[in-house]
């Protein structure tokens, strides 16, 4: 192309140049960018086939038949539900008609965190896109669905590679009459540092303008002051701030003290005066007791006006028992997930607390065969992310031990491995409790929890315990995100730091004690929306510069890999994480009532520059790539 713009150049043609006509004639380097995404799609496919996906490597390609749907009209509109609730009535008039059931309300999870807990958050937007109309008519009587935020956004532009904000845009247009809710993690957002007021607000106000109804807003230290600008800007949208207490130790057990129902009362009253319009109990490891339940729930319908909203996890195989004693406290609404995708690391599952309740004095409303029908989609679905899978076969109640949050667990799992520390998982959990206590007994959300993670793998891959850590630490490298928490940037814990390890942590640095986005300077999205531009080659919006304003570099990855394969989200899983089998024929829809037939012939033997040639049959016509080989 340089050469034909060259040539084509009027400069040239005219004979009107000199040796300095290519450095003063910057548009002879504009290449004409070649729309062919088949070709960008056939990359793809070639090069996940010769050298795997990331994670997974390279597997021969398992063998899954086709995923079973339930049957559903989907002529017949929606029926209507929570969400012309919150449209017409607005937050108050939702709350007020929670406060009215007398059955428990349901969030389903399994587009968010049950994923996120089970699967290391891989699950793609088109899997849940292919069930998204039939859960919204066979599930309207759910409180929300719990489909975006928490590692979700990260992941799906790092791992994933796709866009967040389409899969938002993708469900609400098909599922229009249930809530939708998000995970956001205060002053964090969905990252795992404070960020700028502004970056803040917008995102809360841009989330909101997508389709997010719910904004469960926390902060990993359980500290109010990271939590206020979120709270507002979600109650200036118009939308629901539903503000979480984070659950840690003990109530019951008089040996850890720290963390008493008083603790949490005084909290909730601190939430409410804040403007929540519900609370939540975020009880993200699963360490809530079927009778703590009990009493705390109690406790706080006494002490606060708004509705409880419970969300745990089923590590401990005590969810469901757990629940039901919350629910006797009269627990306005609580987190489950399907069957397929519940138990475990996961959510309570749904069906499971439906017949749990049967026929009791609260139940729970929904159709349990439908429940069913879909458990049975994902039971199919799952399979294709069997790779992400922690290999926890059975409920750990040592989870009441090493208090590890249930999102965590496969993360950290991942991140062992990758250090070299994979046979010694089970020290890494130990000392993921003791890092704990060293750090004064902290409440393990993200992202505090990533610091403790952090700190663990440091300890157990250096031979370090509690005592070398504060006699030799002057001489030791800490890891960046331990450094950041005791500075005071991802906030203030409860009860303050240990003072003696704070100093032997940050070598003489000052501590902050004011809230980050104090002292963080207000981001120009005027020019992250120029960067944006540039890097995507086509014009962007607050979306894709909020994204860059979050995590710069996995922006840049994205949209490098977007420029070299185009849109990769219309392959279908089996085919996006394993490939293709010689002499398969796949579809690939790559717009409404455009697709390709693609057919893989044959991978050519490798060069001597490492590069094979991959031969295709495309809508019936010949095609070759040529992919490296980093094998
Ligand atoms: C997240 O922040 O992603 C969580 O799921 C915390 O529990
Ligand atoms: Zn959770």
């Amino acid at each position: 192309p340089f050469l034909e713009n060259v040539v084509r150049h009027e400069s040239f043609l005219t004979g009107n140049y000199d040796t300095g006509f290519i450095d003063t004639t910057p548009e002879l380097f504009e290449f004409p960018v070649k729309k062919d995404r088949g070709t960008k799609i056939l990359n793809y496919l070639g090069n996940v086939t010769v050298n795997g996906f990331p994670g997974i490597g390279k597997q021969s390609k398992p063998v899954f038949h086709s995923v079973r749907k339930p049957i559903v009209d989907l002529d017949v509109p929606q029926p209507p539900g929570t969400k012309q609730i919150l449209d017409e009535r607005g937050p108050e008039g939702l709350i007020k008609w929670i406060k009215e059931q007398d059955d428990v309300l349901l969030t389903d999870t399994t587009f968010r965190d049950a994923h996120q807990s089970l699967l290391a958050t891989r699950v793609r937007t088109s899997d849940i896109a292919n069930i998204a109309s039939e859960s919204s008519r066979l599930l309207p009587d759910l409180f929300s669905f719990e489909m975006w935020g928490g590692a979700t956004f990260d992941v799906a532009y790092r791992f994933l590679k796709e866009d967040p904000w389409e899969r938002l845009a993708t469900l609400r247009e098909q599922i229009p009459n249930v809530l939708f809710q998000m995970l956001f993690r205060g002053a964090n957002a969905v990252g795992y540092s404070n960020y700028p007021d502004n970056v803040i607000r917008e995102f809360v106000k841009t989330a909101a303008e997508s389709g997010i109804d719910v904004f469960r807003i926390f902060d990993s230290l359980n500290w109010i002051k990271g939590m206020e600008v979120a709270i507002d800007a979600t109650r200036q949208a118009g939308k629901v701030a539903e503000a979480a207490l984070c659950y840690t130790g003990d109530i019951l057990d008089d040996s850890r003290a720290k963390y008493t129902v008083e603790y949490y009362k005084q909290m909730a009253k601190e939430l409410e005066a804040s403007g929540a319009h519900i609370l939540a109990l975020k009880d993200m490891a699963g360490l809530l007791k079927p009778e703590a339940a009990f009493r705390l729930i109690s406790e706080l319908k006494a002490t606060v006006d708004i509705p409880i909203h419970l969300h745990s996890h089923d590590t401990s195989g005590n969810g469901i028992y757990m629940y039901a004693k919350a629910i006797e406290a009269g627990v306005d609404i609580v987190d489950t997930a399907l069957g397929s995708m519940a138990g475990l690391t996961s959510q309570p599952s749904a069906s499971s607390l439906y017949y749990a309740l049967q026929n009791g004095k609260r139940q729970v409303r929904a159709d349990v065969n439908a429940l069913e029908s879909l458990s049975y989609y994902w039971e199919d679905v799952r399979k294709y992310y069997q790779h992400f899978e922690s290999g926890m076969i059975s409920p750990h109640s040592e989870v009441y031990v090493h208090e590890m949050p249930g999102g965590q667990y496969s993360n950290l799992q991942q991140q062992a491995k990758a250090v070299g520390l994979g046979e010694r998982w089970e020290e890494v959990k130990e000392m993921y409790s003791r890092v704990n206590m060293l750090f004064g007994d902290v409440v393990k959300v993200t992202p505090s929890s990533k610091v403790v993670g952090d700190m663990a793998l440091f300890m157990v891959q250096n031979n370090l315990d509690e005592e070398t850590v504060i006699s030799r630490g002057q001489a030791i490298d800490f890891p960046e995100s331990v450094i950041e928490f005791f500075e005071g940037y991802i906030g203030q814990p409860y009860g303050g730091f240990p003072k003696e390890l704070q100093k032997v942590i940050l070598k003489g640095r000052k501590p902050i004690t004011v809230r980050p986005g104090e002292l963080l300077e207000d981001v120009d999205f005027e020019s992250l929306l120029e960067k944006t531009e540039q890097l995507l080659e086509h014009p962007s919006t607050m979306k894709d510069a909020l994204a860059y304003a979050l995590y710069p570099k996995v922006f840049e990855e994205y949209s490098a890999m977007k420029k070299q394969f185009g849109n990769i989200s219309v392959i279908n899983t089996p085919e996006f994480l394993f490939g293709m089998r010689l002499g398969q024929e796949i579809e690939v829809e790559i717009e409404k009532g455009k697709t390709l037939i693609i057919k893989l012939v044959s991978i050519g033997e490798p060069q001597s520059d490492g590069t094979r040639v991959i031969y295709f049959e495309m809508n019936g016509q010949p095609r070759e790539v040529i992919i490296q080989d980093i094998n």
